[in-house]
């Protein structure tokens, strides 16, 4: 069984780091048996940041990572590509990963309104005083 430390779910998105859905649907589309387990501060993680796997007692961080282990497992995720193809969609991920994730980003933390209903979300674990004096210093 393959663990996947993943954020938790909020809104309708079963975790609400686009990443750790990206690992999660790997984990589905290979075929895997999986479950998850929810973390809320990924600083202890080896690379800060969630999605991490354990496979076989093995620790993997970032979904790219997760990829190949599924893929040196077996999975084929561009079954019938060309390897141009393949590299051509390797192109796309990494644009929506480097460049338009930064879209998301403000429109979560930067717009006013969005703000006030995702940090009471992502932070619902902390009372809400303290949520609110915390999130302020975080955003500024
Ligand atoms: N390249 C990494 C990116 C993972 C990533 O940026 N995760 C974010 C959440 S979307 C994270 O954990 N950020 C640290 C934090 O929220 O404190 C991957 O593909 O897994």
């Amino acid at each position: 069984m393959i663990t996947l430390l993943t954020f938790p779910a909020s809104f309708t998105c079963p975790s609400h780091s686009p990443y750790c859905v990206t690992a999660m649907c790997l984990l589905q589309m290979a075929g895997e048996a999986w479950e998850p387990e929810f973390h809320d501060d990924p600083r202890k993680m080896p690379y800060g940041k969630l999605p991490v796997a354990r496979i076989d007692g093995r620790v993997i961080p970032d979904s790219g990572n997760i990829q190949r282990a599924l893929e040196a497992r077996g999975a084929e995720f561009y079954p019938g590509l060309s390897p141009l193809q393949k590299a051509h969609a390797h192109a796309v991920q990494r644009m929506a990963e480097e460049s338009l994730s930064f879209g998301l980003i403000h429109e979560r933390w930067m717009r006013d309104e969005n703000w006030a209903v995702v940090r009471d979300v992502f932070f619902a674990a902390m009372p809400r005083p303290i949520r609110v004096f915390v999130t302020g210093r975080i955003r500024n």
